[in-house]
């Protein structure tokens, strides 16, 4: 096992309700745009992944009065762009605040591997700026360090559920996916690690608890401590109390 590559967005940390969700509303409000992404909303809008992408998906499923006045054709993808690096900025400002912690288990596994000397990676369809303020305010300063590569949102053609991000992941690594795992947390993203040839433990959230995934190896409720075990879902387990290195390593022999 040559690597362990990690999604972000649900994996990592919890960051799309109360995060990601925020942050678009906040750069609407911004922009004078009557537009409020509540929960449910923002739960269907999560088929689309990229930020940009997702605005664009709302503008087209809107009644015309909703986007009378928004600019057409290629200046539609300037403005957009430019309201999502609004968002990025509302994002970054929550991670700074320091509202967005990592799941239970993550700084735990991230740290046994790292500490074992297994290299890590991660592999998101978020903006790059996103996982720079995660790592440095919810990991610690200087944590990008432990990642040998990062490959993140426009990097690659396509995004999630498309492969690329983890074929760029892997590419840039010099592995090949059976030398590896993944780690994700919805639909779109196991369709992505598996497309890319990986095995994938999933640890569900939310936004994602009912979605399909049996091609993923495992299905937890979370990463887990040993004070706050994790429960298996899909697939099996061994005596543990949480997902560890031992059980990660077991999953990817499997
Ligand atoms: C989740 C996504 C991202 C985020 C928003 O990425 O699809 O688009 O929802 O971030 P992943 P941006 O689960 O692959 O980490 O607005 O920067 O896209
Ligand atoms: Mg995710």
């Amino acid at each position: 096992m040559k690597a362990l590559i990690f999604d972000v967005d649900g994996t990592l940390a919890d960051t799309e309700r109360d995060g990601h969700r925020v942050a678009f509303n906040l750069a609407f409000a911004e922009a004078g745009l009557d537009w409020e992404w509540d929960e449910a909303l923002y739960g269907e809008l999560l088929a689309v992944t990229g930020g940009k992408e997702r605005i664009r998906r709302f503008i087209e499923q809107q009644k015309p009065q909703m986007v009378e006045g928004l600019p057409e054709g290629d200046d539609l993808g300037e403005w957009i762009a430019a309201l999502h690096a609004a968002k990025t900025r509302h994002f970054v400002a929550l991670l700074a605040s320091g509202k967005i912690p990592l799941r239970s288990g993550v700084r735990r596994l991230l740290t046994e591997a790292h500490d074992a000397g297994v290299p890590l990676a991660i592999a998101t369809t978020t903006t790059p700026q996103n996982v720079s303020a995660l790592l440095e305010n919810a990991l610690f300063p200087g944590a990008e360090s432990w990642f040998e590569v990062i490959g993140a949102g426009d990097i690659v053609p396509a995004k999630k559920p498309a492969a690329d991000i983890y074929d760029y992941v892997l590419e840039q690594m010099g592995l090949k996916p059976e030398q590896c795992i993944a780690f994700e947390d919805s639909v779109n993203g196991l369709r992505s690690s598996r497309a890319a040839g990986l095995k994938t433990i999933i640890t569900v959230n939310g936004y994602t608890e009912a979605e399909d995934f049996s091609s993923a190896e495992l299905v937890l409720d979370q990463m887990g401590e040993p004070s706050d075990p994790c429960h298996i879902i899909q697939g099996d387990g061994i005596d543990k109390p949480c997902l560890d290195l031992e059980w990660v390593r077991k999953i990817w022999e499997g």
